[in-house]
């Protein structure tokens, strides 16, 4: 490699993970399809400079690629394209990606992954290509996976991704059972808690955090309150009432309550009226059976949920092989020291961590310790 190409990869590198950075802007907002950016970049010998770019709008179309080129018009042709996915080849509901940028004259696209998508699989770079337009692919690495995970694990296993939150102290404690609200980390950690339930599809809770808390689950950071995620309680027993508030504020969030089937008619009703939709579960014993569970929400288009409420269904999560990562908040300064009576307790400490998961990033949030935990790969 001379020094010139060495400097070409760099930049290549960089606008690449400038567009995977702005890929994370509609994390949860593109439905069944992932969230893509597409940034234009031209060098008129003076050094590169964006000229546009795009992101999959909500709902997941248009595209990214005709959104970044509607921006250029003719300034497209002869430019780079920095796709963070293989753009599409299939006649979907919008024409083929890749032709579009033939069309517009772009000279060089660099991508990130292949779309696992079997309309698409490679054959987006050899369109690409077969039109004489130079085809980088990059390895996007952890950053592109983790943009696109919710869309990966679906194309992977027909299931969302799971991620599960989990706030505690040292001990593990997450609370004190029927004391409402025991302060376990910060503000700084609260708001990526909002942050990360706006990049999710879906929220999950057991009932139990319902009766304990009666917590809204919505995101409520300036700005973000429209990307609140669907939210799903566990609810085997037809305990959630109308004064909940996931029940009173379903008709402007959507809300499924997960019931088996026989649960009385006049519940159902009064979810009905309240706009929660009842999804209906099968048993497994007096539990709800998640497997097919996250098969039920995969097929309503749910691509990745966050698990964020109870030790009892981070616990049964975990037990079945269900969880592919954990965000682990450990609170710098609890309200609670020690162990106190009636503590609630984490199914793993910070110094206990599950089996099969390994720590990928550290971080701190004011006082607090933030862990990333995924799965040890193999
Ligand atoms: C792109 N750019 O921004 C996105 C792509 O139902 P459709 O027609 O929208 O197709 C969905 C598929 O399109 C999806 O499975 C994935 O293969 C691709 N997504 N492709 O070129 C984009 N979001
Ligand atoms: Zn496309």
């Amino acid at each position: 490699m001379n020094s010139n190409d060495e400097n070409s990869a760099a930049i290549d590198r960089r606008y690449l993970d400038a567009a995977l950075r702005l890929a994370r802007r509609h994390e949860g907002m593109t439905g069944t399809n992932p969230s893509v950016v597409c940034l234009l970049v031209r060098d008129d010998g003076e050094g590169s400079y964006i000229i546009g770019s795009g992101i999959t709008a909500r709902g997941g179309r248009p595209h990214a690629e005709p959104i970044a080129l509607a921006e250029v018009g003719s300034s497209a042709k002869g430019a780079t394209a920095y796709v963070t996915l293989e753009p599409c080849a299939h006649h979907g509901r919008t024409p083929p990606c890749a032709q579009t940028l033939i069309d517009a004259g772009v000279t060089r696209v660099v991508t990130a992954i292949v779309d696992p998508d079997a309309r698409v699989n490679g054959k987006g770079h050899a369109t690409l290509e077969n039109a004489g337009i130079e085809v980088v692919q990059i390895d996007g690495g952890n950053a592109a996976s983790r943009v696109m995970q919710g869309y990966l694990k679906m194309r992977s296993s027909n299931n969302p991704f799971v991620t599960l939150k989990l706030a505690m102290t040292n001990e593990g404690v997450m609370g004190v059972r029927d004391k409402q609200q025991v302060r376990i980390t910060g503000s700084e950690s609260k708001a990526q808690t909002h942050l990360m339930r706006a990049r999710h599809d879906a929220i999950l809770v057991g009932i139990g955090t319902v009766l304990s808390d009666d917590p809204g689950l919505t995101c409520r950071l300036p700005g973000l309150e429209a990307r609140s995620p669907i939210r799903v309680v566990l609810d085997a027993g037809a305990l959630l009432e109308a004064q909940h508030q996931l029940v009173s504020s379903a008709h402007a969030l959507p809300t499924f309550a997960i019931a088996p089937n026989d649960v009385a008619r006049n519940w159902q009703d009064m979810l009905a009226k309240h706009g929660v939709s009842r999804l209906a579960c099968e048993l497994d014993g007096a539990h709800i059976a998640l497997p097919e569970l996250l098969d039920d929400l995969a097929a309503k288009g749910i691509q990745s949920v966050m698990v964020e409420g109870g030790s009892k269904v981070a616990e049964s999560f975990l037990k079945e092989n269900l969880v592919d990562e954990i965000m682990l908040y450990v609170g710098g300064e609890p309200e609670v020291t020690n162990i106190p009576k009636d503590a609630v307790i984490a199914p793993f400490t910070p110094d206990n961590l599950p089996e099969g998961f390994e720590i990928r990033e550290e971080l701190r949030f004011g006082s607090d310790l933030c862990l990333r935990l995924c799965k040890v790969a193999g």
